[in-house]
């Protein structure tokens, strides 16, 4: 089969076959491909930094597998109630302060209730404000939910399929993959930016990971976003226990840079974010991940209850990689530009 990989063009026609052999390559040879159309669609060698807060933490009805914040899950994560406005806007003022351009708030919903749209709405504006994008998480939407989000001005909604469509039953029962597309449909027909990945080192097979970006790349647009995610196992979750009993289950390093530069030559324009799980990876292979294509990370010392490896050794592997925080979009400059003398951010100055 010819591999037509050096197109920059958004294709949405990708087959499982083509998908399959990209992953087959010799490794060197599909990094390399996957550098030169990230080189050709995106400023090599910058970064852009996002930080999570979670809004709503645990008890959560779903019984995703991976999910620590499950009612299922024995993973000791108490639940607490939707925080204040106020506590997300503090948060959100000190992500920007620490060189974060988009702030990325997670609710452990199935999907949001009437009563809570009000102090959503007011978070949304509230962080767009400062001159953040905004980025929000919070389950299935209905229409009207996704229109009001819309309006409230919100950049991103995060809606990950985590999985292929074959194994997706395996991981989360109480929804299926149909519902998770129907959302995205409802947030791309409101107009807000796609963010939709999800995990890989979930004991899945390499068809699987084919299944999973075949999904991603054939949607109707490519996500402008897109997480991918190695497992962080959780004691108490179904998958985390299954990864403590069964060590090799795990992920390897080079499989993961192949998910990470098959996901990049498939959706050349997309933001491909490495997400959770770089705590437990190597400054080797997250540089790898970087050649490859990915061009975002979440900061900060947490993700929503997981660690995360943290602003400061983040500033450090930047300065050492050589790497540039990427610069707040051109509409969230425009609104920030009038609260730019602000200390700026850590990892902004440890490359300057
Ligand atoms: N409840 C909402 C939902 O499921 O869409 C939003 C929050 S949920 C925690 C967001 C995403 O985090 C999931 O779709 C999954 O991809 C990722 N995630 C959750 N737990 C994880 C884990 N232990 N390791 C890696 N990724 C995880
Ligand atoms: C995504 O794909 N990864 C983020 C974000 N979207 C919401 C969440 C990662 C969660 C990791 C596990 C935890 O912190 O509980
Ligand atoms: Fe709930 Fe989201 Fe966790 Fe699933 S991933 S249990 S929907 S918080």
């Amino acid at each position: 089969m010819t591999l037509n990989t050096l197109s920059t063009e958004a294709r949405t026609d990708w087959t499982r076959e083509e998908i399959a052999a990209l992953f087959d390559l010799p490794f060197t040879e599909l990094v390399f491909r996957a550098a030169e159309i990230h080189r050709a669609n995106h400023a090599a060698n910058e970064v852009q930094l996002s930080t999570l807060l979670s809004i709503k933490t645990g008890g959560c009805e779903e019984d995703c597998g991976y999910c620590s914040q499950s009612v299922k899950a024995d993973s000791g994560v108490k639940a607490t109630k939707l925080l204040e406005v106020q506590a997300v806007l503090q948060a959100a003022a000190q992500a920007r302060d620490n060189g974060s351009t988009r702030f990325c708030m997670g609710a452990a919903w199935r999907n949001p209730k009437t009563r809570d749209m009000p102090a959503i709405i007011e978070m949304v504006k509230g962080v767009r404000g400062m001159g953040l994008e905004t980025c929000m998480t919070l389950g299935m939407l209905a229409p009207e939910q996704a229109d009001m989000l819309a309006e409230a001005g919100l950049d991103y909604y995060n809606h990950n399929i985590d999985t292929s469509p074959e194994r997706y039953g395996e991981v989360i029962t109480t929804r299926t993959m149909d519902d998770r597309l129907d959302t995205l449909g409802e947030v791309r027909r409101a107009g807000i930016n796609v963010c939709s990945g999800g995990i890989v080192g979930m004991g899945e097979t390499r068809a699987d990971r084919v299944g999973f970006i075949h999904t991603l790349a054939t949607l109707p647009e490519h996500p402008g976003s897109v997480p991918v995610n190695a497992l962080v196992p959780v004691k108490g979750t179904v998958l985390g226990d299954m990864l403590a009993d069964t060590p090799l289950a795990k992920i390897d390093d080079v499989e993961f840079v192949r998910t990470v530069a098959v996901a990049r030559i498939t959706m050349p324009g997309s933001m491909v974010r490495l997400s959770a799980g770089r705590e437990s990876m190597s400054e080797m292979t997250q540089a790898m991940c970087f050649l490859a294509g990915a061009n975002s990370i979440f900061t900060g010392d947490k993700l929503l209850t997981a660690p995360n490896a943290g602003d400061d050794s983040d500033a450090a592997m930047f300065a050492r990689l050589g790497l540039r925080a990427m610069a707040v979009s051109q509409t969230a400059a425009e609104v920030a530009a009038e609260r730019m003398p602000k200390g700026c951010a850590k990892l902004v100055a440890a490359v300057e």
